[in-house]
């Protein structure tokens, strides 16, 4: 039931942190794997991270805010590999900004990368997904999906966005055998939040840092890692009736009220 052999998935973003994670979990399952980044670098070294870890990945360089190069680059997918069996939206930015501060521009950024391109990349796959008569989508989305906190109001608002549009292709393409989910993830510890965990001029904790080990009853932050497991079972056949959901892996978060301090 979990075996993807046979199967392309598509990783947005997916170079190095949690994409990269997801891609090489798909892979160890059988997937053939495609990725892209926003720039020939990442896309570079995210080849030479799946070359030193034995998977065979096709990259592409685009921006996954820009219509006409995803739908592109879809086309060669298609063309070159297969028709794309499993999409993951993880492409995503966040901007830690004091909303009354925050430019309309920086916003709007935030909502074109992390809700508009899921939007984008998904109406550029579903198509053949019909013609085949299945596909998988999942969502990064967030504990912003769910919660609010200071000076991440673009990126709660974009993730918040991302799990109604989750509802909204599961509603629209559950009749052709189209499973789209989320995956929250907790705070994991990734270059996107490394600043959250920057040890002090002390030598201390961050305190953010020490705050979300207080918030999550497995008293960690999450890796990379906790997050294939459920995004292996998302991908497979093990989850067709499971269409809808947002399946969070945050050791707890959204269940605990917090250690006392
Ligand atoms: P990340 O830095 O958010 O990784 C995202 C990747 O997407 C990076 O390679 C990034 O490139 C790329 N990207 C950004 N904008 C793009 C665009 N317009 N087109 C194509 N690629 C683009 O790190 P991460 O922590 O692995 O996050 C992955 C996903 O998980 C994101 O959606 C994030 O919001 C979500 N998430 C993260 C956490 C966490 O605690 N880390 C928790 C919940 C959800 P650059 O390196 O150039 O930015
Ligand atoms: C933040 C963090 C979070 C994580 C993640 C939590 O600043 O609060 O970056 O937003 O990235 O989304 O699920």
């Amino acid at each position: 039931m979990f075996d993807l052999t046979g199967k392309t998935a598509l990783v947005t973003g997916a170079s190095y942190g949690i994409g990269y994670a997801i891609a090489k979990g798909f892979a160890a399952a059988g997937a053939k794997i495609v990725f892209n980044d926003i720039s020939r670098e990442l896309v570079d070294k995210g080849l030479a991270s799946y070359k030193a870890d034995g998977i065979e990945a096709k990259g592409y360089v685009c921006d996954v805010t820009d219509e006409a190069a995803v739908e592109e680059m879809v086309a060669d997918i298609e063309k070159t590999v297969g028709v794309i069996d499993i999409l993951v939206n993880n492409a995503g930015i966040i901007k830690r900004i004091p909303m009354c501060e925050m430019r309309a521009e920086d916003f709007r950024k935030v909502i074109d990368v992390d809700l508009n391109a899921p939007f984008i990349v998904s109406k550029a796959v579903i198509p053949s997904m019909i013609k085949k008569g299945h596909g998988k989508i999942i969502n990064i989305c967030s504990m912003m999906s769910e919660l609010g906190r200071e000076t991440v109001s673009a990126y709660a608002a974009a993730k918040g966005g991302l799990k109604m549009l989750t509802r909204n292709i599961c509603s629209e393409f559950g009749e052709h055998n189209i499973q789209c989910n989320g995956i929250g993830p907790g705070y994991i510890a990734t270059p996107q939040t490394a600043p959250l965990r920057e040890i002090q001029p002390d030598g201390s904790r961050h305190p953010f840092d020490q705050f979300i080990i207080a918030k999550t009853p497995a008293a960690r932050w999450g890796t990379p890692e906790d997050l294939v497991g459920p995004a292996v079972f998302l991908a497979s056949d093990a989850s067709n009736f499971v269409n809808g959901h947002v399946l969070y892996v945050d050791g707890g978060i959204l269940a605990y009220i917090g250690k006392q301090p």
